[in-house]
């Protein structure tokens, strides 16, 4: 009997390699980042063919799994990142934490030794997704060809649902090189694997309640409510109730900087109305948000007064740090929309004038501000506020981690969900430039902003070549302030000025950074005075054919306030060098 062709899966024959191929167009996948080995060769090949999967060829793999998390976070898509067995693979384990600890959509794609090797200690090996399993949502490891359409799939499904994190497909070479039956669709074979999406009805009119009853809300937003998309929710419910928001560092721009009941960023280097709205509520509406120890401080003393109720797409963090009276388990869009109904059912409004008052009070006695040096050098905190002013809320920021990172997270306004880019949860130096330059590939129309330290800078701008040699032109402003200047602060603080191992140098030009760009191909600039700063901005947003390098020379002793030292309470919060606000004296 005949069939019509299009009931029909589709079979052909090829190579493992070839079927990885076309698994990964079939799955939508347009860019991949990576370089060849031996291993992973094989797939190589085909690729070289594929007129639907640009590969990017990086010059570290560290760059390849930092610019498949940048591509990821600028687009929601899931970022692709591709390398052989032993180092390769082991040079990937970095971008996978990262990944891992910020909720990234990743597929990670190694080579592994040929199957009858493994074990062996061959050449190249190593056994990645034994060295990955802490640090991925899911990993592979495929020795039969036949099984590489369906993990594909399935690699895409799990990195990119529920809380979404990396996934690694390792791949035995003797798998890409033997022959198979590509069949497609492939059915999927994840029968354990079912995220909860939709809130349990209950949790949600209790959390409604509580919402009713408070004096102190605080709507506490994290990466979880932007990976949801619901940033257009939070605000229907920040304004239903008229409840202070503050934003993590992973949920800068989720809720406008801009709006009146955005108290700021919250934790070690927040401001002290959102650490103050935090410390004296009476109730936290944790919004996919994770308790992170650099937000609570000393956890016995965070939020001492205040009831919780959590709402997280992963039900392991759910009273993980902190115990929740209202635990939901859904996807942050769902639980925020069936919460704006039970609000809405519930008839009663809190009243929450004088809470806002208070909140209002923290915000304009306590704003962020920074220290101008007297012999006329630059602030690293002015070059940010220029910069936001001048590139604007439609750029990208992405930044590396240090002081500049923290610069970059309070004094850039941020209007537009997923505006800022960083490494939060691990902390990795090296982030900026390739995940700049994965943004810029999935929004080749956005203005890409890479803030970045001298020391994270000098870890991997060397994807700057590969950003001359294939058009991605991303913005770098380098805050050279010439030491690891956040563990110097610490070293001012708290070991007594002694600067062991922090001093870069960088002032001796070595690297001279503006050479430096010179030689990669890209527009060098530099900038050390505040009257030049503008200007310098407004050239580096001319250039639009080349990646541009600003050496933006600052002032070595900026440092980063409010602080709330290490494993000390949110309460002994200091705006400044000794300088403690004063709370309400009620409390
Ligand atoms: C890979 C890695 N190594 C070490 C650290 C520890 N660390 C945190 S911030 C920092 C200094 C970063 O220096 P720089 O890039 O110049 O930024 P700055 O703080 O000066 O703005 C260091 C060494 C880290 N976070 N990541
Ligand atoms: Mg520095």
């Amino acid at each position: 009997m005949l069939t019509h062709p299009r009931n029909e899966p589709m079979t052909e024959r090829m190579t493992g390699a070839q079927a990885l191929v076309r698994a990964l167009e079939h799955v939508g996948v347009d860019t991949v980042f990576g370089i060849p080995g031996g291993a992973i060769l094989p797939a190589y090949d085909p690729l070289y063919d594929s007129t639907k999967v640009r590969h990017v060829l990086v010059r570290h793999e560290q760059g390849a799994g930092h610019a498949a998390e940048g591509y990821a976070q600028a687009t929601g898509r899931v970022g692709v990142c591709m390398a052989t067995s032993g180092p390769g693979a082991t040079n990937l384990v970095t971008p996978i934490a990262d990944a891992y600890m910020d909720s990234v959509p990743i597929v990670a794609i190694t080579g592994q030794v040929a199957s009858a090797a493994i074990g062996t200690d061959a050449f190249q090996e190593a056994d990645i997704s034994g060295i990955t399993m802490p640090i991925t949502k899911h990993n592979f490891l495929i020795t039969d060809a036949d099984d590489i359409p369906r993990t594909i799939v399935e690699a895409f499904h799990i990195a990119s649902t529920g809380r979404p994190g990396p996934v690694l497909v390792d791949i035995s070479k003797d798998a890409l090189q033997a022959q198979t039956t590509f069949v497609w669709p492939p059915q999927m074979q994840l029968p354990g694997y079912r995220p909860v999406t939709r809130p349990h009805s209950k949790q949600i009119r209790e959390a409604a309640k509580l919402i009713a009853e408070a004096k102190r809300p605080v709507l506490y937003v994290g990466g979880g409510v932007h990976k949801a998309g619901a940033s257009h929710e939070l605000l229907r419910l920040a304004e239903l109730t008229g409840i202070p928001v503050v934003t993590t560092l992973m949920a800068r721009g989720t809720f406008p900087d801009s709006h009146p009941q955005h108290m700021g960023m919250p934790g070690m280097h927040g401001s002290v109305s959102a650490v103050g709205a935090l410390q004296k509520s009476d109730l936290l509406i944790g919004l996919g948000v994770r308790f992170d120890d650099r937000v609570t401080g000393e956890l016995s003393s965070f939020a001492p007064n205040a009831k919780v109720v959590h709402a997280d797409i992963d039900p392991a963090e759910i009273s993980k740090n902190r115990h929740a009276d209202v635990p939901i388990v859904g996807d942050a869009r769902e639980v925020i929309g069936e919460l704006i109904g039970a609000i809405e059912a519930e008839g009663r409004k809190g009243d929450y004038a004088e809470w806002r008052a208070l909140l209002d009070g923290y915000k304009e006695t306590y704003p962020l501000g920074f220290e101008e040096f007297a012999d006329g050098s630059l602030a690293p905190q002015y070059v940010m506020q220029r910069l936001s002013a001048i590139a604007g809320p439609d750029a990208y920021y992405v930044a590396g981690v240090g002081q500049h990172q923290m610069w970059a997270a309070q004094f850039v306004d941020y209007e537009r969900p997923g505006s800022f880019i960083n490494s939060g949860g691990l902390g990795t130096m090296g982030f900026a430039v390739p995940a700049a330059m994965g943004a810029k590939m999935g929004r080749p129309d956005a203005t890409v902003w890479a803030i970045d330290g001298d020391g994270c800078f000098q870890m991997t701008n060397q994807e700057l070549a590969t950003c001359a040699l294939e058009g991605v032109p991303i913005k770098v402003a380098v805050i050279n302030n010439g030491n690891l200047g956040m563990v110097r602060q610490w070293q001012t603080l708290f070991y007594d000025k002694r600067y062991s191992n922090t001093d870069l140098q960088t002032t001796r030009r070595i690297p001279d950074f503006v050479k430096l760009a010179d030689a990669y191909g890209c527009v060098g600039l530099r900038c050390e005075r505040p009257e030049d700063v503008d200007a310098t901005i407004r050239k580096a947003m001319e250039i639009n054919d080349v990646p541009v390098v600003v050496d933006f020379v600052v002032h070595q002793d900026a440092m980063v306030w409010p602080m709330v030292a290490a494993g000390t309470s949110n309460d002994d919060i200091k705006f400044a060098r000794d300088m403690a606000p004063v709370w309400d004296s009620e409390d």
